[in-house]
């Protein structure tokens, strides 16, 4: 640790938390000499002594130090705990740094957040980059998605060694493309988040039916191994295999089953539903999958009305392969609805915000490292890069198709839920959504009836243009005038 020494670090990393240090561990791999700091500074000895030993990764003592071990224009990339630690930093660090100077957060910070940042670290001269960064502890050492947006100029500077370090798909393209200004890199990172929460549960829903069906674990297991070599080819499906196979130390039974059913949640999910709803985008499998996990983590609550309310029972199908093929379809078609969801949210986001994205690079950046890596995101890339202003998923040929193909084994299997009373809120809301957005008609002139019944809101005509407004006197009390409490 020095003060004094020359300027010789490509980037500085704030933050010796296991991401930081994998992080810092994988630039240092790839070439790249790395100064490290962090708030408590005996990590920092901690790791210059431990794991750091023998790379190119420079300890700091300081902020200061930390700055002046860096090349210009100096790169400092903050993996602190989202949200006020990476204000505090911002502040301290600017004082220090030169017009030009770049900071990056790669933390999991809120959108919002990192739109502000851009714009207030321009206001000073310096570069802010909010960047995802998707893959655990295990990709952030050997190959993570990385997503950055923010001030683009900064992006020439910086992407040498985000590419050097990211996932590479495809005999070499990395998994870390430029998204867009300000906090479009952190959105994209969320999206992500929010449809690994409906992946996830999907595939929860297709175990639940499958043990109803009368599969053990390690079967059903053994059926998640071989949805793996086909369209459904991810890594969430290849852990659930593995972990279906898992038996239990203490207990001999397989782990899942001793495991107990109450999920947690650190907000992202909620995050990207709630960006749903204020881009007025309907992504309801992704929030279903947020509101399974706040049902089930009521589990006192569930174990007490099980013994007041009661359903039916779920019939075993009296053909099991082919009950099993069709919870696979099912799965796979709800799959697509939830990914139309989380791009369509992309879209109508991006246009509030005045951004482009380029949504075939996205489908690219999560191809590999991150955990919604499939083989499945090849033909996204492909039905965006076909048709860049593709307006949903599932009218794109390939999935268009697909879905086709699927559905009658979707509304099977989800008929055969409600039936056998196994709750599937993602699978049967992402047939809703389907069944919705292929709708030309939907009940929506009765509720505009309502509305204008009771508030007199007014409403559009079928038989005249859009944007004319009409009112009518629907008892002979309300009177002609329309609202002017509301808009229509
Ligand atoms: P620490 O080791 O000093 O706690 C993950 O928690 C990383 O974020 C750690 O490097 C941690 O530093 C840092 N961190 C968390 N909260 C912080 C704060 N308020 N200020 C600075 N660093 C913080």
């Amino acid at each position: 640790m020095t003060s004094d020494a020359a300027a010789q670090a490509d980037i500085g990393v704030i933050g010796l938390a296991v991401m930081g240090e994998n992080l810092i561990l994988n630039m240092a791999s790839r070439g790249f000499t790395v100064a490290a700091f962090n708030r408590t500074v005996s990590k920092v000895t901690a790791f210059t002594g431990g794991r750091a030993v023998g790379r190119t990764i420079v300890g700091a003592g300081s902020l200061e130090d930390l700055v002046a071990l860096l090349k210009p224009p100096r790169r400092v990339m903050l993996m602190v705990k989202a949200g006020a630690a990476v204000d505090e930093f911002i502040t301290l660090l600017t004082p220090l740094l030169a017009p030009g100077d770049i900071i990056i957060d790669g933390g999991n910070s809120h959108p919002a957040d990192s739109t502000r940042r851009t714009r207030a670290l321009a206001e000073q001269g310096l570069l802010f980059i909010g960047t995802g960064v998707s893959g655990g502890e295990e990709g952030a050492l050997t190959g993570p998605s990385i997503m950055p947006g923010g001030n683009v100029q900064a992006w020439p500077a910086v992407q040498p060694i985000f590419q050097a370090i990211a996932a590479k798909v495809d005999g070499g393209a990395p998994c870390c493309e430029w998204v867009g200004p300000e906090g479009a890199g952190h959105f994209v990172k969320m999206v992500h988040n929010g449809i690994e929460y409906a992946d996830m549960q999907m595939i929860a829903e297709s175990y639940q039916l499958l043990r109803a069906a009368g599969l053990s674990a390690p079967e059903a297991g053994a059926v998640f191994a071989r949805w793996n070599e086909g369209e459904l080819h991810s890594y969430l499906i290849e852990i659930t295999a593995d972990i279906l196979s898992k038996v239990d130390d203490v207990t001999g039974q397989p782990l899942v089953d001793v495991i107990l059913d109450a999920a947690g949640q650190k907000g992202t999910g909620k995050w990207t539903s709630v960006a749903a709803l204020d881009a007025g985008s309907p992504a309801a499998t992704i929030t279903e999958a947020v509101y399974a996990r706040a049902m089930s983590a009521l589990k006192a609550e569930r174990v007490a009305a099980s013994a007041v309310l009661s359903g039916p029972a779920f019939a075993a199908p009296a053909d099991r392969e082919a009950f099993v093929e069709q919870v696979r379809q099912a799965l796979y078609a709800s799959k697509i609805a939830a990914y139309a969801q989380g791009f369509q949210l992309l879209h109508l986001s991006a246009q509030d915000a005045g951004w482009t994205l380029d949504y075939g690079q996205i489908a690219q950046m999560w191809r590999g490292g991150c955990i919604i890596r499939a083989a499945f995101l090849d033909r996204i890339k492909d039905a965006y890069d076909a048709q860049p202003a593709l307006a949903n998923l599932l009218i794109a040929p390939y999935f268009r198709d697909a879905v086709h193909g699927a559905q009658g084994a979707w509304r099977e299997t989800v008929a055969a839920a409600v039936r056998g009373g196994v709750p599937v809120p993602a699978f049967s809301s992402a047939l809703a959504y389907f069944d919705a957005y292929r709708s030309a008609a939907l009940p929506a002139n009765l509720l505009q009836a309502q509305r204008d019944y009771f508030g007199a809101h007014t409403y559009e005509r079928t038989d005249r243009p859009r944007g004319e407004f009409f009112h009518t006197n629907w008892t002979g009390r309300g009177g002609n005038t329309a609202s002017t409490t509301y808009t229509a």
